[in-house]
């Protein structure tokens, strides 16, 4: 064996295994990034799909550190084969029914999965004899303080889950602290606060807006209809936010920790400043369902709000306390402001809706060409 290969067999030795569960979502495609960049083995765990195009990490799916694995967090078998079969130093369990409102709609395929999900993986861990070497990243959630008990909320305040997800993941983060206590395992809860990207999920309220102000933007639609503008979040950016769920994994001892950037804004407000990056200056009047947001220069109504997006229980004041994670974990809350967050999503929306429009313009060309040439 020559120097070369020596070295190499070396790397592969020492270089760490981690899982991801939910590997196809915002937060997994950031944390893939980042630990394929801190020399990481990366193997995602994927559910079977019609499509095959996985758009948030398609840009890896070619590297040989990059490795990707059916499962499903509703079958404990596929879940007990990869572990398994990995043998993981880690396991990011960020895989989730992880819309709010939607939960409403199917609670029982939120809770099997957001539920006892947390259950399954902690229960493979076991099963496969990784439990005294495997850390457990468990990604909890800051609708957990629900119809909040104290503002700001940290490590203290008392949990009042407010949706059926939320009453989902409490069961994932006590699940997670009882086999923590009970079998001596190191798992920890990022108890995270809202945290957004160019690659949120669209029906997510942030990137919502983003996209309908660039799309009104470019004169490819009229308006915007949302649900409650008064609601209050703590938004931070996700590619800030997943450097956290490895901190965690890093420490001494496993814990519990929130991350928050410790200011908060409401649902109005992103789109004031989301509409304000586009060109466009808003201006609300009217109150709850009668409320509207006109532009300030031709007095249009851009933005109206309908009942479709109210939610039996809604969650209205967050607002977190990072001081535990800044001062243990090293982490800076302030990474990315508020406003460079709204200006780097609308920045990539902008372009994105710009390609759909010439994209669109083509194939109408292509269309028109195709119909004087029949
Ligand atoms: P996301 O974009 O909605 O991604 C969810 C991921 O879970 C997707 O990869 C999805 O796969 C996968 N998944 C769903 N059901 C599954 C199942 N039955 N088996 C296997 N995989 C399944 O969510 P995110 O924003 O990245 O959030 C990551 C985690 O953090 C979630 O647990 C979420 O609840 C939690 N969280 C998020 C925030 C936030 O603000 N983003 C804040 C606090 C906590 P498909 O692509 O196949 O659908
Ligand atoms: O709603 C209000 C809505 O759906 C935020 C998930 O990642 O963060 C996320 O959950 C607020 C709510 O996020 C619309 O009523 C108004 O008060 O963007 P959202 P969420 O519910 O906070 C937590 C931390 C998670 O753990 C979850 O996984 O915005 N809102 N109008 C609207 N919301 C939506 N979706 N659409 C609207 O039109």
């Amino acid at each position: 064996m020559n120097n070369k290969m020596k070295k190499e067999l070396d790397k592969n030795k020492k270089r760490k295994k981690c899982i991801i569960t939910g590997v196809t979502g915002q937060d997994g495609s950031f944390l893939s990034e980042l630990l394929l960049e801190k020399g990481y083995e990366v193997h995602g765990v994927i559910r079977r799909s019609s499509t095959d195009f996985r758009e948030r990490i398609a840009h890896l799916e070619n590297r040989d550190d990059f490795h990707l694995h059916y499962g499903d967090m509703t079958d404990s078998l596929s879940l007990v084969h990869i572990i398994g079969m990995v043998g993981p130093d880690e396991i990011y369990n960020l895989a989730a029914q992880s819309h709010v409102q939607v939960s409403f709609d199917e609670p029982e395929f939120t809770a099997d999965v957001d539920a006892m999900g947390v259950l399954r993986i902690l229960e493979a861990v076991r099963l496969t004899g990784v439990d005294k070497t495997c850390r457990i990243y468990q990604a909890s959630t800051s609708e957990l303080y629900g119809r909040v008990e104290e503002v700001p909320q940290s490590e203290t305040t008392p949990f009042h889950p407010y949706s059926p997800y939320a009453v989902a993941k409490q069961y994932g983060f006590w699940i997670a602290k009882e086999y923590r206590e009970a079998y001596d395992m190191y798992v920890c809860n990022g108890i995270l606060f809202n945290h957004e990207s160019e690659r949120r999920g669209e029906s997510f309220v942030t990137r919502k807006i983003t996209l309908s102000a660039c799309r009104i933007a470019q004169g490819k639609q009229d308006k915007l209809f949302l649900g409650n503008l008064s609601s209050f979040r703590d938004w931070g950016y996700a590619k800030d936010y997943v450097e956290c769920m490895w901190l965690m994994l890093q420490q001494e001892t496993p814990d519990d920790y929130v991350i928050a950037t410790g200011e908060q804004h409401t649902v109005r407000e992103f789109a004031t400043l989301a509409f304000h990056f586009v060109g466009i200056e808003l201006e609300f009047k009217g109150e709850g369902v009668d409320e509207k947001g006109y532009d300030k220069d031709t007095g249009k109504i851009l933005i109206e709000v309908s009942e479709e997006f109210y939610r039996p229980t809604d969650v209205v004041n967050l607002l977190g306390d990072p001081s535990n994670a800044k001062e243990n974990l090293g982490w800076n809350p302030r990474n990315t402001s508020f406003e460079q967050l709204v200006k780097l999503m609308v920045e990539h929306d902008m372009e994105s809706i710009a390609v759909e429009k010439e994209k669109e313009h083509i194939r109408t060309n292509v269309v028109e060409h195709l119909e004087r040439t029949r």
